[in-house]
């Protein structure tokens, strides 16, 4: 349908990373005309710019993939445990081919601001550019981790070296060779690319303010007979996977830690750490609930730094000791600790020694100036709201998403925001997301948009709206299972805590993705309870 100059499309999509490119595929089977934004000069999304020295995904291949089509599933072959961004960023390339889904991509369209029109029931969204695009449907696949936190030091820009983002990372990357760097942060970008950038530099200071807990990735090739297996075992494992909590076939040990015997539980927590991977942090099934079941994991943890780390000062210094080791998701790394006994790598402990400014030649703490030719801001994402709340999003009565959520954001099953009607989310906060596989929490929640738009249509809907108190009891569900758990004790950016002035709610559904699943599957089948469709 076209009005004036412009295309009505039934369904726009914002974002063509793993979420908005299976949109796109999805709605246009549903039989919609379906558009796609993308800010990037390339589809991809988080994998498009997160292309810093060693970046790679920290959950398995064979999970982090697909699953909507056996054929892709089948002919695809994943080279390693854990797939490199560039392997992944071409398994993106080769389904947007195969699907023939680029034909719908905009790219390098960021869009700054959307507005509903009551009249006529439609989305307007605007780009940087200054273009519009007009739809019935408005489909925010922008990423839970995309909209990257540059923190505010003080004379940050005067810094006369080169200033690199892990999040922004240049490509060709820079040559890091004969420099001095320097890199803010010690979260998952920063462990996986410390490593890299020590075997590149001529020295590396790593500024640490709260130190992470990280287990071996132990990536490794997939072997042949590994290839087969996996393939004969393709169904039953999706299968598994979209019913389990995480999204994967992990199977905790089959007892509490409390109670195991001291032996059994060493000999557990080992399994767990040989195995490698985030899976360590739920190597006993009341790891999450239970505070003394957890200490063993993070005691086990700790022992592991002090056994790597030669120098007990900096083995101390990197040991986590504020919150229950899994309550920020836990990082993999490929040699992280070891790194620490580099003679040309220093750890610089922040609490004790904080940044005063950043000058001309690098950082200055409290206790002097670190000289640096390159400084990397390895500092997270203003997560799960950031890429909507940086967008001028305005509903029908003048609400902006960013008002709407001064107290943290409010959804219904995180798909869709009370007084913002026809506007959908996927992976948004209050749905299980970045706590479970997202290509798989991706998939349930699209095709079950895809549900509810053939609902509408179906029934002469022109609006889709969910009701606000049932978006509120959602929301304070959210927030009740997370406080049913340690997840809460962290300062985590599950919870908003590392942006400043962030309200703090639980933002992901920790009850997991198959609970999840059967929870919207049961709301479908009551006919969409929570929703109010309303025709023109
Ligand atoms: P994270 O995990 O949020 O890590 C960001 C790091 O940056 C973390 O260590 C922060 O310390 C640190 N940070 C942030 N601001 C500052 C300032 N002002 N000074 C010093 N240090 C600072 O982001 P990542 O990109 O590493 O990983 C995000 C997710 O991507 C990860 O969980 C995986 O799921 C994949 P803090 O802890 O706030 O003290």
């Amino acid at each position: 349908m076209t009005t004036g100059a412009h295309r009505v499309r039934d369904v726009l999509v914002v974002g063509a990373g793993f979420a908005g490119l299976y949109a796109v595929h999805a709605f246009r089977e549903a039989g919609l005309d379906v558009g796609c934004l993308e800010a990037g000069a390339a589809i991809g999304g988080t994998w498009f710019f997160n292309r810093y020295p060693g970046a790679r995904c920290d959950v398995e291949s064979i999970d982090y993939s697909y699953s909507f089509d056996d054929d892709l599933q089948n002919d695809w072959v994943w080279s390693e445990r854990y797939a490199t961004q560039p392997e992944i960023l071409a398994y993106i390339d080769h389904v947007a081919d195969r699907f023939g889904l680029r034909q719908h991509v905009q790219l390098e369209k960021r869009v700054t601001a959307a507005h509903f029109d009551e009249r006529t029931s439609r989305w307007t969204a605007r780009t940087e550019d200054g273009d519009e695009h007009i739809a019935r449907y408005l489909v925010f696949a922008t990423g839970s981790l995309s909209a990257p936190n540059k923190p505010d030091i003080p004379g940050a820009d005067s810094f006369a070296g080169e200033t690199l983002f892990t999040a922004r990372w240049p490509e060709p990357g820079p040559s890091l060779e004969g420099k001095r760097v320097g890199i803010i942060g010690t979260g998952s970008s920063a462990i996986q690319s410390v490593p890299i950038l020590a075997e590149q530099a001529r020295s590396l200071t790593v500024f640490q303010r709260t130190p992470n807990y990280s287990v071996p990735a132990l990536n490794r090739k997939l072997t042949d007979e590994e290839q087969r297996r996996i393939r004969a075992e393709y169904p039953e494992r999706r299968r598994k996977s979209r019913l389990s909590g995480g999204g994967s076939t992990h199977e905790p040990y089959p007892k509490p830690a409390q109670e195991c015997t001291p032996e059994e539980r060493e000999a557990a927590l080992e399994s767990g750490w040989r195995s490698g991977g985030v899976l360590f942090g739920k190597t006993f099934p009341d790891q999450f609930t239970d505070l003394a079941s957890n200490d063993f994991a993070r005691e086990f943890a700790a022992r592991k730094i002090r056994e790597i780390v030669q120098d007990p000062r900096t083995a101390e210094d990197l040991i986590p000791t504020d919150h229950p080791i899994g309550t920020k998701r836990i990082c993999t790394d490929s040699g992280y600790f070891e790194t620490f006994n580099r003679d040309e790598v220093s750890l610089v402990n922040l609490r004790r020694d904080p940044i005063v400014r950043i000058t001309a030649a690098g950082v200055e703490t409290s206790a002097g100036c670190h000289e640096l030719d390159v400084l990397v801001y390895a500092t997270g994402f203003d997560a799960m709201t950031g890429a909507l709340t940086r967008v001028d999003i305005t509903g029908p009565l003048g609400d902006r998403i960013r008002d709407a959520w001064a107290e943290g954001p409010v959804t219904y099953l995180g798909v869709q925001i009370p007084g913002f009607p026809n506007l959908f989310t996927v992976n948004g906060p209050g749905s299980p997301s970045v706590l479970a596989n997202m290509v798989l929490t991706a998939e349930q929640q699209v095709d079950w948009l895809a549900g509810l738009i053939r609902h509408a249509d179906d029934t002469g809907a022109a609006q889709v709206e969910v009701r606000r108190d049932a978006a509120i009891k959602w929301t304070e569900h959210v927030q009740q299972a997370a406080d049913a758990t340690l997840f809460p004790r962290a300062n985590s950016w599950y919870l908003g805590a590392n942006i400043e002035g962030k309200p703090r709610r639980f933002m992901p559904y920790v009850a997991g993705l198959g609970a999840y699943r059967r929870r919207c599957d049961a709301i479908r089948d009551d006919g969409y309870e929570g929703f109010v469709f309303t025709s023109r």
